[in-house]
């Protein structure tokens, strides 16, 4: 394995000195392997710290399953991208150690203090900025509605992130992060198919999913017909703001950091952009046809699936990420989209009997943001 340059970078933040002589001194002993191990295991211990409530840290999560300590996740309940991770985790029962981040600010009613979110935190964006160097990815600035990262880039204060500890790897990006669990761990239940032309199929709908503005459909408003729960309307006024103030104040404190510093100003642009079209009515109509259009391709390839799921008589990641697609578009109030195409409303509810979809989506989505009357257990 070789040592990723930041990896040393890293080292010269605290713990600083006494950590890259003792790196140095192993590195000459053992060569860069344990060096690089070592620094891996500093980076996940100091971006664990970057949870605020203990209790949402280290916390192991299906602790009957296979491959106990190995996979460590730092997601969120409420995020999509982590929702695919965590039900093809449960599909193919994984143990894993979750790390459950707040990836909304928030403010002291009283004072008005604003508490960053907790994806912000200089330690976790060091860990993702490792992931995502590995794959030569580059940092997202402007703002599209989407999320997708292998379209639009790397956004660096994002989950979900995978440290697989067997491998000694960083992986961002849930497309990626899925792929890896399931070559990972090829025993439990595969849910990438082996035949190629499958294999082809299933990637094409990951990237249907990635490619569905998710991100403008959650935040934005649209100008007619906006049936987002209130609750959620009124948390997303402030929203925009509150991030750009969190990430401002972090480049305040980081100056000395160029890594860091430049994960943050992406992220203010990428920010910035979301404030900009957040009520253009031409964004916003734009968004919603690009999502019915993404569905009506889906409903085509329904049609012509003669199995029991999407891609083959097995289930497959597509399944799954069409899980998480269609119900967060069921919380939004946008099952609209496809009311009038049966076979997506079909799948839907075969999907949603899925004990993993109903654990790690549904419930999570119900658990952890306002209650949407478009969206029961
Ligand atoms: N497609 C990316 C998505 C990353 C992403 O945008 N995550 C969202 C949640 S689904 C997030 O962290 N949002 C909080 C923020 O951007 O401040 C991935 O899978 O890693």
């Amino acid at each position: 394995m070789k040592v990723a340059p930041q990896t040393c970078r890293g080292l010269t933040s605290p713990p600083g000195e006494s950590l890259r002589f003792f790196c140095a001194a192993v590195m000459a002993l053992n060569g860069s392997n344990a060096m690089d191990e070592y620094a891996l295991k500093v980076l996940l211990e100091k971006a664990r710290h970057s949870i605020r409530d203990k209790a949402r840290a280290t916390e192991i999560r299906q602790n009957r399953g296979v491959e106990p300590g190995r996979f460590i996740l730092f997601h969120a309940a409420m995020s999509f991208c982590s929702q695919k991770v965590r039900a093809t985790l449960a599909q193919k029962g994984i143990t894993f150690e979750s790390n459950e981040m707040l990836i909304l600010g928030s403010r002291d009613p009283a004072t008005g203090a604003l508490t960053p979110a907790e994806n912000f935190a200089p330690d976790y964006v060091r860990l993702r900025l490792r992931g995502g160097s590995e794959l030569g990815l580059r940092l997202v600035e402007d703002y599209s509605g989407l999320s997708s990262v292998s379209t639009i880039g790397l956004d660096a204060c994002a989950v979900p992130t995978l440290v697989d500890v067997k491998e000694g790897k960083v992986i961002v990006d849930s497309i990626r992060i899925c792929m890896h669990i399931d070559q990972a761990v090829p025993g439990s239940s595969p849910l990438v198919p082996a035949d190629a032309t499958k294999l082809l199929m299933m990637q094409r709908q990951l990237h249907a999913v990635d490619v569905t503005p998710h991100p403008a459909l959650l935040y934005g408003f649209h100008p007619e017909d906006d049936a987002r729960p209130e609750l959620l309307k009124q948390a997303m006024v402030p929203v925009y703001d509150d991030k750009v103030e969190a990430l401002e104040r972090l480049v305040a404190e980081n100056r000395d950091d160029a890594d860091l510093l430049r994960a943050y100003e992406a992220k203010i642009a990428k920010e910035k952009g979301g404030k900009a079209v957040r009520h253009d009515a031409q964004f916003q109509h734009a968004v919603r046809g690009r999502a019915r259009e993404t569905l009506l391709r889906l409903a085509q390839d329904l049609e012509a699936s003669r199995t029991a799921w999407l891609c083959g008589p097995e289930i497959t990641l597509a399944d799954l990420f069409w899980a998480v697609s269609l119900v967060r578009l069921t919380y939004l109030g946008l099952d609209t989209l496809w009311r009038d195409l049966p076979s997506v409303r079909n799948y839907y509810l075969e999907l949603v009997r899925l004990p993993a979809i109903k654990q790690e989506v549904i419930r999570a989505t119900i658990e952890s943001m306002p209650a949407s009357s478009h969206l029961a257990m």
